[in-house]
């Protein structure tokens, strides 16, 4: 069985797989993932990848997440020419040293000004206040500062006097927000240097294949179709965007951080509607959690956070009909807004059925602020089918 690598070109990681694959001549089949489409959530990639994230490969029986640990699989298993990953302690060190840094250190600034520059003027229909894009270029500029003075200094690359894994991975993220419009090459002379032998030796060919997805993004997201997102104000004064259209919008190199939390069958009785009790399931980096009481939902970073809710009810065999309802409620000083819900009513059959009721929001959380889901009939939900049928999933899109 060949090696499959399940890669989107949009993202930076999967930049750096595709070109490391193809520039050592290592053979595999595309498996072209869609994140734009969302096919990260789909079933066959959840068997690759529970994390559900993009790269990912499969060789044989063997599935690898991450970009960082594949590229070393790869290295290492192809035995691709020692300058990619040196074999002597300190110079892998050199290589490692970039690779441990970059996680933090780069990829969230980068992301960040393709989200403040693109995205978020298009979803909103509004720039963003120039304060916050200064404070985010800022970011972007101190990183890009430590890549020239500390990692390349006065080097030709970061490990020294040939490319390196480390290299590959810093221009797939310098990248990104190139493809929002931002020439962060401009008035950097050492950077551009780097750039162009980078580029030498990767072959512009295959340089240029690999990004021109994301150096065309400008135009793409342009296009999109803004029609579908409705824009709202809450008698709260938080800003609340139903998008039905995020899968498009759903790139996680933009996002800070995110949380999924699976619903716990409720102690309480069973009351007609009621607020759901939930347990975290999984996270990423901590600006989301639950009260006590684990039905409200807090953040220690005010801004915009989106929110997926999906409740599936297990409807019994029947002949009358039922009425779901699900429910988003935002509190702020004392009070509470719907901010969003979904309804249906459900015939019932000769079987047994699912009715998954389920909505997006974005909405802007502050620190005061906490979300709750209330859902209706609680005794008909479905706490336990796998993978999750009743949860949440709240990822941190921008301040
Ligand atoms: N640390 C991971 C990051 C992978 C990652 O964040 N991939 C993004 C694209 S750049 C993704 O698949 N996002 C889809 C999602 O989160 O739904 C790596 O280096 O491979």
């Amino acid at each position: 069985m060949a090696l499959e690598m399940y890669l989107d070109l949009f993202s930076q990681p999967c930049r750096s797989v595709y070109i490391f694959a193809k520039k050592n001549n290592i053979s595999f089949d595309f498996m072209k993932v869609s994140l734009l489409e969302g096919e990260q959530y789909g079933e066959e990639f959840g068997k690759i990848n529970m994390i559900r994230k993009a790269p990912a490969i499969r060789d044989g029986d063997f599935c690898l997440a991450e970009s960082i640990a594949i590229l070393k699989y790869l290295a290492e298993k192809y035995q691709t020419s020692d300058h990619w990953y040196p074999a002597d302690l300190q110079k892998r060190a050199r290589v490692n040293e970039y690779l441990s840094w970059q996680h933090m250190g780069i990829r969230m600034h980068g992301s960040k000004m393709f989200w403040l520059r693109l995205l978020i003027p298009k979803i909103m229909g509004v720039e963003v206040p120039k304060d916050k894009m200064d404070g985010a270029l800022e970011d972007l500029e101190g990183s890009l500062k430590l890549i020239e003075e500390k990692f390349i200094g006065d080097k030709p690359f970061i490990a020294g006097e040939q490319i390196s894994l480390a290299d590959l991975v810093a221009i797939v993220e310098i990248m990104q927000p190139v493809g929002s419009g931002l020439d962060v090459f401009e008035g950097r002379l050492k950077l551009s240097a780097w750039r162009d032998r980078v580029q030498a030796e990767i072959g512009k060919e295959l340089f240029d294949e690999a990004h021109q997805g994301i150096l065309a993004s400008q135009e793409m997201v342009k296009n999109m179709d803004s029609s579908k997102m409705q824009h709202g104000e809450s008698p709260s004064g938080a800003g609340v965007i139903p998008i039905h259209d995020l899968a498009k919008f759903l790139r996680s190199p933009s996002s800070n951080s995110s949380v999924f939390f699976k619903a716990l069958p409720t102690k309480q009785s069973f009351a007609e509607l009621g607020e759901l009790e939930w347990e975290e399931e999984r996270k990423e980096m901590d600006s989301m959690f639950l009260t006590k009481s684990r039905t409200h939902i807090q953040v220690t970073e005010s801004g915009w956070y989106l929110v997926f809710v999906q409740v599936t009810f297990k409807l019994p065999a029947g002949k009358e009909t039922r009425d779901l309802m699900l429910r988003l409620d935002f509190t702020y000083s004392e009070q509470t807004d719907q901010i969003a819900s979904a309804f249906d009513t459900r015939q019932l059959l000769d079987e047994e059925q699912d009715a998954p009721l389920s909505f997006s929001v974005l909405v802007w959380v502050g620190l005061e602020n906490r979300l709750s889901v209330l859902a209706s009939h609680r005794a008909l939900i479905d706490y336990e089918r796998r993978p999750v049928s009743t949860c949440i999933t709240i990822i941190r899109c921008s301040d």
